[in-house]
């Protein structure tokens, strides 16, 4: 059978998210292709209704599977509706992702829709091509929540895969990586499945909730086989100049970093980077890492407010901690990228000016910022909703800086001013004027465009520049 893939990426400010990998639709298409079924992607960076149609006119799919996280959703939907209003014959339709988990009343309400994935479709979509092929019943495969007469039919959730390794490696070729690496220079992976704190803002804690009986949430790959993908993929994708680890928490499980350190280092040749939590480093984590290769730490500041960072971000994290683990990260002379987010539940202007000083002590290469966003299906969710914070402001983009939130300890606007000058007041304190003066000239009828988002581009460019300069 002929199951097309379609990955709404919402239009972003900034031509990096142009086009990217999923590992899901790769895992999702390696299963389908080991069971016999045929697969193609569409990659959609906006709403274009004929590119959508031509693209099914041509590979002729008998099920299109849409994956959305929740900023990707709006745009999913308007996809279905789409597809919808094409004439018969049409290709059934299911979605999956972060989204339809989190928030699947929300989701199989689509009109249009054969019926929606809860959780990790490894298992359920297979099964689902595989019976539709068969001309059997679906109604009853685990993980699928279907529109049946008017009804919806909501099955349970099957057993968690246990052994990560007995999937495969997720499908490249779909993505066209050639291009991906020609692009980036860069090949990134995934080592496993979930993470073993559950920060209340964070997709985590309410899968491993959903989950519950199913199995083991927090799962491994083993190291060889983590590192036999890492060699065929530069193999196979001549051009990658680094290696990146996607995983929220790359270093949480200190036996299983040490044997993949030996490993990569016997076998892989290129420098790797990697995200994990400050309290998750230490001196001898970070001497392996080094020796190995590892050439970037991505570690996650969230706030300068230690009360803030503990209570509303659930990171028991002290700033000397924080002072002292990237003051290693400097000595090993490994890379720093840190991650960062203002508009958080009751932040004032005073804790982002904190964020802004701690990033300025620790001096990261690259200091991101991100507008807190409430996931639904979250406790910060819950707790923004319940205090009648939650605006019905729409935020189509992962890079946009519009806050959802209307709350007393400040307003939409600041926190976008504050998004704008971030990086800027960390990295070019001395430059930092021109973006404030640019920031505090609203865009009329706007909320919170100012002047700078005209020129926001150029932030990429600087950061181009001060790359080329250092040589880093
Ligand atoms: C790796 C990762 C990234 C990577 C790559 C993401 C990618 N495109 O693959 C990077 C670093 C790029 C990234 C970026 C961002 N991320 Co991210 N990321 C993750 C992380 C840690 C793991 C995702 C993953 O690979 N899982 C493993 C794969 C196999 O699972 P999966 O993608 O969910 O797919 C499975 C199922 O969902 C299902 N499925 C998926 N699609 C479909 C479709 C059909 C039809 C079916 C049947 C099933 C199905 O089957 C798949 C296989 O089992 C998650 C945390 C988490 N626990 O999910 C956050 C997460 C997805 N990210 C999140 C966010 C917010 C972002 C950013 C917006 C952050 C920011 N402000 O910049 C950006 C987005 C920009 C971008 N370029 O994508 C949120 C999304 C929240 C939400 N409810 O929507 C999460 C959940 C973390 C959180 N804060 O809660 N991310």
């Amino acid at each position: 059978m002929k199951i097309l893939f379609i990955y709404p990426f919402p239009p972003a400010r900034t031509v990096v998210a142009a086009r990217a990998y999923h590992y899901g639709i790769g895992y999702l298409s390696s299963m389908l292709v080991r069971d016999g079924h045929q697969t193609a992607l569409l990659n959609l960076n906006s709403y274009q209704p004929g590119v959508i149609k031509r693209a099914l006119k041509l590979f002729r799919p008998n099920l299109v599977a849409i994956s959305a996280t929740s900023d990707q959703f709006p745009l999913a939907a308007r996809v279905v509706q789409r597809i919808n209003r094409l004439p018969e014959p049409r290709p059934l339709v299911v979605l999956g992702g972060l989204h339809a988990t989190m928030a699947p009343e929300e989701a199989v309400a689509l009109p249009g829709l054969l019926g929606i994935c809860r959780g990790e479709g490894d298992l359920a979509l297979p099964a689902l091509a595989n019976s539709l092929e068969g001309g059997e019943e679906p109604w009853d495969i685990l993980n699928f929540w279907f529109r049946r007469d008017g009804e919806v039919v909501e099955n349970e959730l099957g057993p968690l895969v246990e052994d990560l390794d007995w999937l495969g490696f997720p499908d490249r070729e779909l993505f066209d990586y050639r291009q991906i690496v020609s692009r980036t220079g860069k090949a990134s992976f995934s080592t496993g499945r979930g993470c073993p704190f559950l920060c209340p803002y964070c997709a985590n804690h309410a899968l491993r909730k959903i989950y519950q009986g199913c199995g083991r949430y927090l799962r491994q790959r083993s190291p060889g086989h983590v590192v036999d993908e890492v060699v065929e993929v530069l193999e196979r994708y001549k051009g990658v100049r680094q290696v990146v680890f996607e995983d929220e928490t790359f270093t949480h499980n200190r036996k299983w970093v040490r044997s993949f350190c030996e490993e990569y280092a016997r076998r892989v040749d290129r420098p790797f980077a990697c995200s994990t939590r400050v309290d998750q480093l230490d001196e001898n984590l970070i001497r392996w890492m080094k020796e190995a290769n590892c050439f970037q730490f991505r570690l996650g500041i969230e706030s300068g407010d230690e009360e803030l960072r503990s209570k509303v971000v659930g990171k028991k994290i002290s700033n000397d901690g924080i002072r002292q683990v990237c003051g290693l990260v400097h000595e090993a002379d490994i890379s720093l990228w840190t991650f960062n987010m203002v508009g958080l539940p009751g932040e004032t202007e005073d804790n982002i000016r904190q964020t802004i000083a701690l990033n300025r002590e620790v001096q990261p290469e690259t200091p991101f910022v991100s507008v807190f966003r409430p996931y639904q299906g979250t406790a910060l969710y819950r707790e923004c909703k319940e205090k009648g914070w939650i605006s019905d402001r729409q935020v189509h983009s992962f890079f946009q800086n519009v806050s959802m939130l209307d709350q007393p300890s400040i307003t939409a606007r600041k926190v976008a001013y504050y998004h704008n000058v971030f990086p800027w007041e960390v990295s070019f304190p001395r430059w930092a004027f021109v973006v404030r003066f640019l920031s505090r000239v609203p865009i009329p009828g706007t909320l919170t465009k100012s002047l700078y988002d005209m020129v926001f581009p150029l932030v990429l460019y600087t950061y181009k520049l001060k790359r080329f300069l250092t040589g880093k």
